[in-house]
């Protein structure tokens, strides 16, 4: 028998799709239209496995929505700005735009041979000056309708990469691309007002039934609504400061008040800007990051002024006023009142300063005498020790007393804060998105005439430069408008801004005059599918929901708010992890495996240390190459077990073994079909076998079901019980009238996952006509069974088939007639019955 020369086949097959323009999409208004997107690579240098598994995922949808009539659009392109290319480049005397093209030309070809079914012509890249001139554009709309502004801030610099971060751009205090302890500068920075949407962005989050919610739980909380309090504190001193706000969401909490502590960044630190010690203080507090986990975890310090606060509630009692490290000076109002018994931050300072700690909340489990002591007590019980909030139980109704109580006095107000930060934009680099503005001699910032778009980033620059490469561009910076000298923004974009758009991109990628063309988003948008990968939960998914905002305000002309109607986030690809005897990482090549052990290749006295399996990253070396498998097993093989194992939103195990048998079963298929086909080929064929059309019809439904929602591995053991059906199925049976329908509409089955192999078996029985999904007919299938345990008084006694999700009654039916169950209840009392649907019935008798 042939072996099925796969070679040869995706490489036939991929050069049709490609001649063809098979892909090509249009828009169509007699069809439904399907928008599937897949989130677009870096362009790094080669596609690794994670790629492999996010586009195949995609494309077994896109092709299984365009055999089932849809318009299917399904673009890809290139997140092409960004550090990497500026490294790479300045390290080895590259220009970051060669860098970039050449990597993009390679990730293509990587791409093309995994038999993707992509409108190559609508390919976009976000470093080209075709797409960035209309980013442009975009920014100074927003400047216009003033969702873009300039201001000095604290910001997150990572002193590695020598840029700032935005907080999303944080994680644990480090850098997300360098891992470098993140430090706090001032700096003037260009800001998208994204806080302005807050309360939309929260709101469409009950809209997005189609998205997971782990991700809409990380996105609300990342928004972080908080329901509280502003309390005006009156303070003394020998400072000219009469008053103090704080927000609180713990109102309540007021007569545990010990002190007051305000950011070094509040307005009373102009009173200490001489002031050698408070300085030292505020150097001191720049060391520990401006997020709030660095904050949470780090060591609580303060500085004491000579102030005192008033308790709004008690004015006779006075608390000493302090600048301290853990209040941010970007959240509510800067200023925060202690109340150390009942938050742990407050805590930890009261105990470094000594200060008082009192008990007003006491647990439901405990007594009025409970005292905090070894922590503070934040969890809900009941308000002691606090006159007439005595008794309330908190934080609910003490809450709202004390704000109802607070707001009669004109002491404080109700307050709704988030902790969503404005987005900064500013990156001081020189592979990104020039910023279309430019400044005069008196710092006034002037937008670049649309006409002069786009700014393009000049070329052939020194790269070696210390901080931003484009500070030392003299001609580039210099513009003349409307006879001015200007000074251009030297600032790019942070790359995030061009990933918040491009999928309107997609939708007109040749359009000229703008970034988008309304008829052809008004066709494809929203993103009827976008699959990526869970770590962009909050930033890009939540830029790309600003951003449609942000296009959408004071615009009559766009009305998309949510970008992507349903989303999938799918697991990662792991492998198992290598160590040499020094610790070193080893890469699955470097090693080999004798009798069970491993060792380094070639070196019996060099033993492997095996660890756990881990997502695939070059920096444990635990990567296998997604070229190099494709070349050895073919587009179909890779794509068939990338898919097989598990569930596409579960991480999956990469193993050899695993895509040996793809490999395998795909040449055990193609034997299949040449019997097949052997047998069709016969001129005497014999009369109607019903078996094969049930089957046929059953296989149907349960892929499509499987596709459907998503179940792509269980698709795969469905491809494996048609082989064994139809194995089975040749050997018992001559040619038939229906073997050859039966068994295409299988193949056009199997051909979203394995392409090539389905549509060359299909033309190999002189398939001419279009393909379309086959259909199936519900009257024909089986009912699904299951069976259900009989008991009596807990004691399995009997176990009956029966249709899925029958009845109590429709089981009683069954049991009435079946004298094993009758024998045991029979004169007996039966106290209860207790039915678990599709499990058991249990009879309780006496
Ligand atoms: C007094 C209090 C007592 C508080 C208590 C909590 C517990 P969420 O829920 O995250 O919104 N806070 C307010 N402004 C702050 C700032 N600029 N920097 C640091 N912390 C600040 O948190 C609200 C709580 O965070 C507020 O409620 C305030 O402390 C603190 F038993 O006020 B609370």
């Amino acid at each position: 028998m042939s072996r099925y020369n796969f070679q040869d086949i995706e490489k036939k097959w991929q050069k049709y799709w490609e001649d063809n323009k098979s892909f090509k999409t249009v828009i169509n208004k007699k069809k439904k239209k399907f928008y599937c997107l897949e989130m677009f690579p870096y362009p790094s240098g080669k596609i690794h496995m994670g790629h492999v598994r996010n586009y195949t995922i995609g494309d077994v949808l896109a092709r299984y929505k365009g055999l089932l009539g849809f318009n299917v659009l399904h673009p890809m392109g290139w997140d092409a700005f960004g550090m990497p290319a500026e490294n790479a480049a300045r390290d080895n005397n590259l220009d970051p735009k060669v860098w970039t093209n050449t990597n993009i030309n390679t990730m293509k070809n990587q791409l093309k041979k995994l038999g993707l079914s992509i409108d190559w012509d609508r390919e976009i890249s976000t470093c080209s000056e075709e797409y960035y001139k209309h980013q442009q554009t975009f920014f100074l709309e927003l400047l216009e309708k003033k969702l873009v502004y300039r201001k000095e801030n604290y910001v997150n610099w990572d002193p590695v990469d020598q840029t700032v971060l935005a907080n999303e751009q944080v994680i644990d205090g480090k850098g997300w691309r360098s891992g470098a302890v993140v430090e706090r500068k001032k700096l003037n920075q260009w800001f998208f007002n994204i806080s302005k949407f807050s309360q939309e962005l929260l709101d469409g989050l009950d809209k997005l039934d189609k998205w997971p919610n782990k991700v809409k739980t990380m996105q609300k909380n990342w928004i972080g609504k908080s329901f509280g309090c502003e309390i005006e504190f009156k303070v003394k001193g020998d400072l000219p400061v009469d008053n103090i706000k704080c927000f609180t969401t713990r109102p309540d909490t007021l007569f545990g008040f010990s002190f007051l502590a305000v950011s070094v960044d509040h307005p009373i630190s102009n009173y200490f800007k001489d002031n050698k010690e408070f300085l030292k203080f505020k150097e001191e507090c720049s060391k520990t990051g401006t997020t709030e986990e660095a904050i949470a975890v780090g060591d609580k310090i303060g500085f004491k002024t000579n102030l005192e606060a008033i308790n709004p509630l008690d004015t006779s009692q006075k608390v000493p006023v302090y600048f301290a490290n853990f209040v941010l000076m970007d959240y509510g109002f800067g200023a925060v009142f202690g109340c150390p018994g009942h938050d742990q931050r407050d805590f930890d300072f009261a105990k470094k300063y000594k200060l008082q700690i009192k008990t007003v909340v006491r647990p439901y489990d405990k007594d009025e005498n409970f005292k905090v002591s070894n922590e503070a007590y934040a969890g809900p019980g009941i308000i002691i020790n606090s006159k007439f909030l005595n008794g309330y139980e908190a934080p609910t109704n003490s809450v709202i007393e004390t704000i109802k109580v607070l707001e009669e006095k004109n002491l404080g107000k109700k307050k709704i804060n988030f902790r969503l930060k404005d987005w900064g934009v500013s990156r001081q680099r020189y592979w990104g998105c020039p910023i279309p503005v430019a400044y005069d001699d008196k710092g006034q910032v002037h937008a670049i005439p649309k006409s002069m778009l786009p700014v393009k980033l000049p070329e052939k620059i020194n790269l070696k430069v210390k901080g931003n490469p484009l500070d030392s561009q003299k001609n580039w910076k210099e513009v003349i408008i409307d006879g001015k000298k200007l000074i251009r923004e030297t600032d790019t974009l942070d790359t995030f801004v061009c990933s918040s758009w491009y999928y309107l991109r997609f939708c007109s990628p040749n359009e000229n005059n703008h970034g988008f063309k309304k008829e052809d988003i008004d066709y494809w948008m929203p993103v009827d599918q976008y699959i990526g990968g869970v770590e962009h939960a909050i930033l890009h998914l939540l830029y790309s929901r600003f951003f449609m905002r942000a296009i959408n305000y004071e615009n009559n002309n766009f009305n998309i708010t949510e970008p992507f109607q349903s989303l999938f986030t799918q697991g990662m690809v792991c492998h198992e992890t290598y160590k040499d005897e020094k610790n070193n990482w080893l890469s699955p090549d470097e090693i080999e495996k004798i009798d069970n052990q491993f060792f380094v290749k070639g070196k019996l006295d060099k033993p492997v240390k095996v660890g756990p399996s881990e997502s695939m990253s070059k920096s444990k070396k635990n990567v296998i190459d997604p070229e190099f498998i494709i070349k050895n097993y073919g587009a179909d093989s890779v794509r068939l077990f990338i898919l097989s194992d598990s569930p596409p939103e579960k991480d999956v195990q990469w193993s050899e073994q695993g895509m040996i048998s793809s490999y395998k079963f795909i040449q055990k298929l193609w034997s299949l079909h040449k019997e097949i086909k052997i047998k069709i080929s016969n001129e005497n064929k014999e009369k109607q076998n019903n078996e094969i059309d049930k089957f046929t019809n059953q296989i149907i439904s349960k892929i499509t079901i499987n596709l459907e929602k998503f179940n792509y591995n269980v698709i795969i053991a469905n491809m494996y019980e048609s082989y064994n059906f139809l194995i089975d199925f040749i050997k018992k049976n001559k040619n038939l009238n229906n073997l050859e329908e039966n068994y295409k509409k299988i193949l056009v089955c199997f051909s979203p996952v394995i392409p090539h192999f389905a549509n060359e078996c299909l033309v190999d029985l002189g398939f001419k006509e279009n393909i379309d999904w086959p259909k199936y007919d519900k009257k024909l299938l089986d009912e699904e069974k299951v069976n259900i345990v009989i008991q009596i008084n807990g004691k399995k006694r009997e176990i009956i088939q029966i249709k899925k999700d029958a009845n109590e009654k429709e089981i009683l039916t069954i049991i009435k007639n079946n004298d094993k169950i009758q024998n045991f209840i029979k004169n007996k009392d039966v106290v209860k019955k207790v039915f678990v649907p599709n499990k058991i019935l249990n009879y309780i008798i006496k």
